[in-house]
């Protein structure tokens, strides 16, 4: 593709977003779309808020689960990047006014404490970590019928809309392998999961975007979130939703949807 296209394709689906309204997937108009091409476009994306005030404030893992794969008909992880316009606050509201369709899932996530340039492995990336945390993601797919291919789905930058962090843990006291991870709605269980189902482990899916980032020379900074992946499908928002994840010795963290 062309910076032309691939900027047209960036514009398309930024005005989407800010417009709350779907469009065709990419690859319906694009049949050849590739991997390459669908980062440029989510990296444009980026650069367009960024233009804008937002400012960058980490990664996130996608399709890490078997349960996320199965849902979505995708089989390969992905990346996306977070931006602080995406983070809410702790038990505080998300408003559906803007968003197209939707859904939320439970995930942990790491803070990182230093540069992370292409550690060795699982544990020397979550070494590098200086938290860790029950969180949630707000998946709002630009694509309508939240139906897409691999390349749609990264070049709309993995669905991501919006994100909350619970309380900050010592990742050298958490063992992360095989916690039971609850997402409530009005009080109910209405998916449950493990960390395990997080890659195997949840440290393998931040060494995999550590992988990912090394392997076009660039660091994930200090100080950058990053989000592991959803343990279960995700589940679609309605407004009055008291929606509420708990990871099991980690914490819970919630959100009331309006
Ligand atoms: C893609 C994003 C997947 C996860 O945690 O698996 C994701 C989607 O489901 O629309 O964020
Ligand atoms: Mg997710």
């Amino acid at each position: 593709m062309t910076p032309a296209q691939i900027a047209g394709l960036a514009g398309a689906l930024d005005e989407a977003r800010l417009a709350g309204r779907a469009i065709d997937r990419l690859s319906l108009a694009h049949a050849a779309l590739g991997l390459e091409d669908a980062y440029l476009i989510q990296e444009e994306g980026m650069r367009l808020r960024l233009a804008r005030g937002d400012k960058a404030a980490g990664l996130k893992m996608g399709l890490t689960s078997k349960a996320k794969m199965e849902q979505m008909g995708v089989k390969s992880p992905i990346r996306g990047i977070l931006s602080e316009e995406m983070r809410l606050s702790p038990g505080g509201a998300l408003s559906l006014s803007r968003l197209i369709h939707p859904r939320i899932e439970p995930e942990i996530a790491f803070i990182i404490g230093r540069d992370l340039n292409g550690p060795q492995s699982p544990e020397a990336a979550l070494e590098a970590c200086s938290g860790v945390c029950a969180a949630m993601e707000v998946i709002d797919s630009r694509f309508k019928a939240f139906n897409f291919t691999l390349p749609d789905v990264i070049a709309d930058n993995t669905s991501c809309c919006a994100f909350v962090l619970g309380e900050i843990r010592d990742p050298r006291r958490a063992d992360l392998a095989d916690l039971r991870m609850t997402l409530e709605i009005n009080g109910q269980a209405v998916q449950e999961g493990t960390s395990a189902a997080i890659y195997g482990h949840p440290a393998n899916s931040l060494f995999e975007v550590c992988s990912m980032m090394a392997a076009q020379c660039r660091a994930i900074k200090a100080g950058s979130v990053v989000l592991a992946g959803a343990a279960t499908q995700a589940v679609a928002l309605a407004p009055g939703m008291k929606v509420r994840a708990i990871v099991e010795t980690l914490g819970t963290v919630a959100l009331s949807v309006e």
